[in-house]
C-alpha cells in the first residue's frame, strides 16, 4: 500500500449521513473495538497488529452483512433471473481495501484507526492474500464479480474453497521455490460457513438399468458410487462500489458425510472411517499450480464435478423454493462457464433432470442448452481440457453414459448437416478416438451451451477460424466476442490514489463507474503544467515500488530510470526469454560503447512458474543470472538494471502497475487469448510495446499507433512462416548481434562459467524455436529503441502516457459485463434500497 494515501472518491449516496448509517468516523472507531472485545476477546493494549486487523475487517463485514440481507430479501421477493458464474478460480486478492473503498469510507475508516493510534496502511498489509486462482483468468472472474455488484446485476459466483492457494514463490540461488500458501490458517474474516447449505456428491462406482415396474417400463439408471463427498457452502460477500448490493460468492468445501464415518466405524473399523474423512477433504485441499493444462489428474476432475454438482443442486433447491417445478429453470437461471473446468456441469444437469427429476430427455436438454454459455480462454491446442476416457468413466460413469447420448444425438445432426462427411464426425466428436480415447470438454461446452464467447476480437475470430472451426459452420449463431475488461476500482481507485485524486480534481468525479469519460483527459496532454503533475504522481509511484523491491528483492532500483515491466505467468508463449534478449543485447551494447545514449532502465520480471515446467523454471533463472551479472557490473550503474520480483500476486500488482512506465506485451501473435494485465498497465498510465496479439490489438485500436510501440509479426505472417518451415538457426547464423547475445548465454557468462545451465534453452531456441522468438527479436530490439528515445523526450512521453490513460476507458470490466448482460445472459439491474441501522426491522 502506497505512503501517504487517502482514496480520492467519496461513494456518491447524496445527502448520506455517515454516523446515522454506521460509517462515520466515530461509528467505525466504535465499531472496531466492539469487534476487537466481542469477536477478538482482546484489549487494545495487548492486540496484536493481526488482532486489529480482524477487529477491523469484522467491522466492515458487518456493513456487508447488513446490505447483503436487504439484498437476498429483495432478490427472493423479485424473482429475478440470476447470473451464475461458474469458475474452478475467483483470484480476488485482498479484501479490506476493496472493501473500504468500495463502501465509500477509505478515508473514514484511515482517519478512525488514526484517532486510536493505528495506521490504516499497516492494517492493510496484515491481510493474506487469497490466492484461489493462477493468473488471468482466475483473476477475470474476481473483476467480474465486482462489476455484476456494481452494476447491481442479480448474480452468484460459483467455485472452490481450496485450502491451499497457488504457491508462494521464493527465489533460492536463483531458482523458483514453491511454499506453501496456508492462506485459512487464522480463518478468513469474510467467508461465512453455512453447515446448513450442505449437499452429498457421489462418485465412482457404476450403474444400474431397470425398468420399471409400471406400464410405462420406464428406462430408471441408479449410480451407485464407490464414495460420496459432502460439500458445504462458505460465503463471500462481494459489495458493488456505490450501491447497496453485495452479490455472493460462494466457495464449496469438502467434508466427509457423517454416515459414512459412522458406517465403518460400527463395522468395527475406525481408521478406515478416519480415513475416508481424510480422503474426502483432499478433494478442495489444493489448488492446481497450472495456467495452462495439466492432463490426468483423478482428483482434478474430482474437484471440477464437486463444485459443479453442488452448484447445480444449490441452484435447483432455489428454484424449488420459488417455482413447483424445473421447466422454467433456464428462466430463472443462467450460467456462464469459465473455460471448460466447469463445463461437466452440461452432463450434471441432465442427469439431474433426467435421473433424479425423472424429466424426459427431450425436456431436459432443452432446457441445458438454454442455460448454458461458455467462455473460451486459449488458443493454444495442448490447452484445450481433455480427459481419458478410462479416468472419466471410473470417476463419473453415469456422466460417461450421458455424455456418449449427448453425442449419437449431436452426431446425427452433423450427419443431417454435412452428409458423408466421416472426416468432420471424427473432428466434432465429444470423443477422441484417434489413439488413445479421451473426452474433449470444449466440445461437450460448445454442444451444450447456446452462446460461445471468446475473450479478445482476435482471439473470437480465431476461434471460428482455427480450434471451433467445424462448429463455427454448424451454428454460426452461437458465436460471439467479449473483450476481457478489469475492474478500475481495485485497479485505479485502490492502486493509484494519487492519479486518481488528479483525475477528480481535472474532470471530477464519477469517472471510476463511466469510465469513457476518461476521454475529457485528452485536452490535458497538451498541458504542461498537466503534465509535470502527472510525471510527479508517476515519480511518487515509483518510489513506492523502489521501497517494495528493496523488502522483497533486497535490491536498490533508481526511480529515475524507466520502469520496464512483464509480469505475467511464466510460460514460453509469453516469450519473457525475448524480454531477456534485449536486455542481454542492451548489456552487450553498453558494454561496447560507454557512450551510447540511451534511456537507463530497470526491467522488471514478475511471475510464477508451474512447479513441473522445467523451461519455464529455466526462464526464471536465466533473469535472476541475468539481474545478477547485470547488478554486479559498475558499468551498469545508473543505465541498466534487472530486477525479478518474487511472488508476484494480486497484492503486489497493486504497488507494480502504478509504478510502471513500459508495459511489456510480447507474446508470439495469435497465442495470448487476450490478456489482462496489459490493460491494467494502461489504465494506470503504462505505455506498451506488443505484438499484435489478445487485447493489445484492441488496445493499439483505442490509443492509435502513435502511442503504441509495435513490433513483430501479426497471426498471418506467423501462419505463413510455419507453413514455409520455420528454421531459426537461419536467423542466427544472419544476425552478428543476435548470434552474439545468444552466444553469451551458452557461453557460460552469467553462470560463472557453467555452460550447461542454459543449453536446454539455447538448443531450443535454435533448433526448435515454437514461439519464434528468433524471428521476432530484430523487429523488437529496433523498436526497444523507439522507446528509449520517446522516454528521453519527456514532454512528448507524458503525452502518451496521459492518452493512454484517457484512452483505457473500454476496457473497464463494466462494459464487458454489460455486454455479457444484453447480448449473453438477457439480464436486468435489481436497485437494492437500503433501510439504515436505526429502522427496526434490523
Ligand atoms: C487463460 C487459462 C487457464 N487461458 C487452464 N487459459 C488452467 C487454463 O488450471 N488450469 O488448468 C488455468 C488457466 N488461463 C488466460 O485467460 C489467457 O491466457 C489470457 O490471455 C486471458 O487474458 C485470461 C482471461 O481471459
Amino acid at each position: 500500500s502506497a505512503g501517504a494515501r487517502s482514496a480520492p472518491v467519496a461513494v456518491p449516496l447524496v445527502g448520506r449521513d455517515d454516523e446515522r448509517m454506521g460509517l462515520g468516523v466515530e461509528a467505525l472507531k466504535r465499531a472496531f473495538l466492539d469487534r476487537l472485545v466481542y469477536s477478538q476477546a482482546r484489549f487494545p493494549e495487548v492486540a496484536t497488529r493481526r488482532d486489529c486487523f480482524q477487529a477491523l475487517a469484522l467491522a466492515v463485514r458487518d456493513r456487508l452483512l447488513q446490505r447483503w440481507v436487504q439484498t437476498a430479501r429483495t432478490y427472493r421477493d423479485k424473482g429475478s433471473r440470476t447470473v451464475c458464474y461458474m469458475s474452478a478460480e475467483f483470484l480476488i486478492g485482498p479484501q479490506l481495501g476493496n472493501n473500504l473503498i468500495n463502501l465509500g469510507i477509505f478515508d473514514n475508516a484511515r482517519q478512525a484507526m488514526a484517532e486510536l493510534g493505528l495506521d490504516l496502511d499497516m492494517l492493510l498489509d496484515q491481510e493474506e492474500e487469497p490466492g484461489l486462482g493462477n493468473g488471468g483468468l482466475g483473476r477475470l472472474a474476481a473483476c467480474y464479480l465486482d462489476s455484476l455488484a456494481t452494476l447491481e446485476i442479480p448474480a452468484i459466483g460459483y467455485g472452490i474453497r481450496y485450502e491451499f492457494g497457488i504457491f508462494t514463490q521464493a527465489i533460492r540461488d536463483g531458482w523458483q521455490a514453491e511454499l506453501t500458501d496456508k492462506w485459512l490458517r487464522s480463518g478468513s474474516p469474510w467467508l461465512i460457513h453455512r453447515p446448513n447449505v450442505a449437499f452429498d456428491i457421489k462418485i465412482g462406482g457404476h450403474t444400474e438399468h431397470q425398468y420399471e415396474a409400471s406400464a410405462s417400463r420406464r428406462l430408471r439408471v441408479q449410480w451407485v458410487p464407490a464414495k460420496v463427498v459432502r460439500g458445504t457452502a462458505w460465503d463471500m460477500p462481494v459489495l458493488g462500489y456505490g450501491v447497496n448490493t453485495p452479490n455472493r460468492l460462494r466457495l464449496w468445501s469438502a467434508e466427509a458425510p457423517e454416515e459414512f464415518d459412522f458406517a465403518a466405524f460400527n463395522a468395527g473399523n475406525y481408521y478406515q472411517a478416519v480415513d475416508a474423512e481424510v480422503l474426502s477433504e483432499t478433494l478442495t485441499k489444493v489448488l492446481y499450480p497450472n495456467d495452462e493444462m495439466e492432463a490426468g489428474q483423478t482428483l482434478r476432475l474430482e474437484q471440477q464435478y464437486f463444485f459443479v454438482a453442488c452448484s447445480l443442486r444449490d441452484m435447483i433447491r432455489l428454484q424449488l423454493q420459488r417455482e413447483a417445478d424445473l421447466s422454467r429453470f433456464h428462466e430463472k437461471f443462467v450460467v456462464q462457464l469459465n473455460d471448460t473446468h466447469p463445463s461437466i456441469a452440461v452432463a450434471e444437469l441432465m442427469h439431474l433432470l433426467v435421473d433424479d427429476y425423472e424429466m424426459l430427455w427431450d425436456e431436459a436438454w432443452s432446457i441445458t442448452q438454454r442455460t448454458f454459455a461458455y467462455t473460451n480462454h486459449t488458443l493454444l491446442p495442448e490447452a484445450l481440457e481433455k480427459w481419458p476416457l478410462r479416468l472419466f468413466q471410473k470417476t463419473l460413469p453415469r456422466h460417461y453414459e450421458i455424455i456418449c447420448e449427448i453425442n449419437e444425438r449431436f452426431l446425427d445432426e452433423v450427419r443431417i448437416r454435412f452428409p458423408g462427411d466421416e472426416a468432420v464426425l471424427r473432428r466434432m466428436s465429444l470423443i477422441d478416438e484417434d489413439g488413445a480415447r479421451y473426452i474433449r470438454m470444449a466440445h461437450l461446452a460448445v454442444v451444450g451451451s447456446f452462446a460461445v464467447n471468446g475473450v479478445a476480437a482476435l482471439h473470437s475470430e480465431l476461434v471460428k477460424s482455427d480450434i471451433l472451426k467445424d462448429f463455427y459452420e454448424l451454428w454460426p449463431e452461437k458465436f460471439r466476442n467479449k473483450t476481457n475488461g478489469v475492474t478500475p476500482r481495485r485497479f485505479v481507485l485502490l492502486a493509484n490514489p494519487t492519479m486518481s485524486q488528479l483525475i477528480d480534481e481535472t474532470i471530477g468525479k464519477g469517472w471510476v463507474t463511466d469510465m469513457m469519460r476518461l476521454r475529457e483527459l485528452e485536452p490535458y496532454a497538451d498541458d504542461p503544467a498537466f503534465r509535470e503533475k502527472w510525471r510527479g504522481i508517476k515519480r511518487g509511484n515509483k518510489e513506492h515500488l523502489v521501497r517494495e523491491i528493496k523488502r522483497v528483492a533486497h535490491a536498490d532500483a533508481d526511480p529515475a530510470s524507466m520502469f520496464d515491466v512483464q509480469v505475467k505467468r511464466i510460460h514460453e508463449y509469453k516469450r519473457q526469454h525475448l524480454n531477456l534478449l534485449h536486455v542481454i543485447s542492451l548489456y552487450k551494447r553498453l558494454k561496447d560503447n560507454p557512450n551510447l545514449v540511451v534511456a537507463p532502465r530497470t526491467v522488471i520480471f514478475g511471475g510464477k512458474a508451474a512447479p513441473g515446467y522445467r523451461m519455464a523454471k529455466l526462464m526464471i533463472r536465466l533473469a535472476t543470472a541475468v539481474a545478477d551479472i547485470v547488478g554486479r557490473d559498475p558499468a551498469m550503474h545508473g543505465r541498466l538494471q534487472v530486477v525479478f520480483f518474487p511472488n508476484y500476486n494480486v497484492k503486489s500488482g497493486q504497488s507494480i502497475f502504478p509504478a510502471a512506465d513500459l508495459s511489456e506485451q510480447i507474446s508470439l501473435a495469435g497465442k495470448e487469448a487476450s490478456g489482462t494485465g496489459n490493460m491494467k498497465f494502461q489504465m494506470n498510465g503504462a505505455l506498451t510495446i506488443g505484438t499484435l496479439d489478445g487485447a493489445n490489438v484492441e488496445i493499439l485500436e483505442q490509443v492509435g499507433e502513435e502511442n503504441f510501440f509495435l513490433f513483430g509479426m501479426n497471426t498471418p505472417e506467423v501462419k505463413e512462416l510455419r507453413r514455409c518451415g520455420y528454421r531459426p538457426r537461419d536467423y542466427y547464423e544472419a544476425n552478428p548481434h543476435l548470434r552474439e547475445v545468444i552466444d553469451l548465454i551458452g557461453s557460460g557468462f552469467f553462470t560463472r562459467g557453467d555452460r550447461d545451465v542454459f543449453r536446454p534453452l539455447v538448443d531450443h531456441l535454435l533448433n526448435h524455436d515454437e514461439y519464434m522468438l528468433l524471428a521476432d527479436f530484430q523487429s523488437y530490439i529496433d523498436c526497444q529503441e523507439k522507446v528509449s528515445e520517446a522516454y528521453i523526450d519527456y514532454e512528448r512521453w507524458s503525452r502518451m502516457s496521459i492518452l493512454n490513460v484517457a484512452r483505457s476507458g473500454f476496457f473497464s470490466s463494466d462494459r464487458a459485463i454489460k455486454e455479457y448482460c444484453t447480448d449473453i445472459w438477457r439480464v436486468e439491474p435489481v436497485r437494492i434500497e437500503l433501510t439504515d441501522l436505526s429502522e427496526d426491522d434490523l
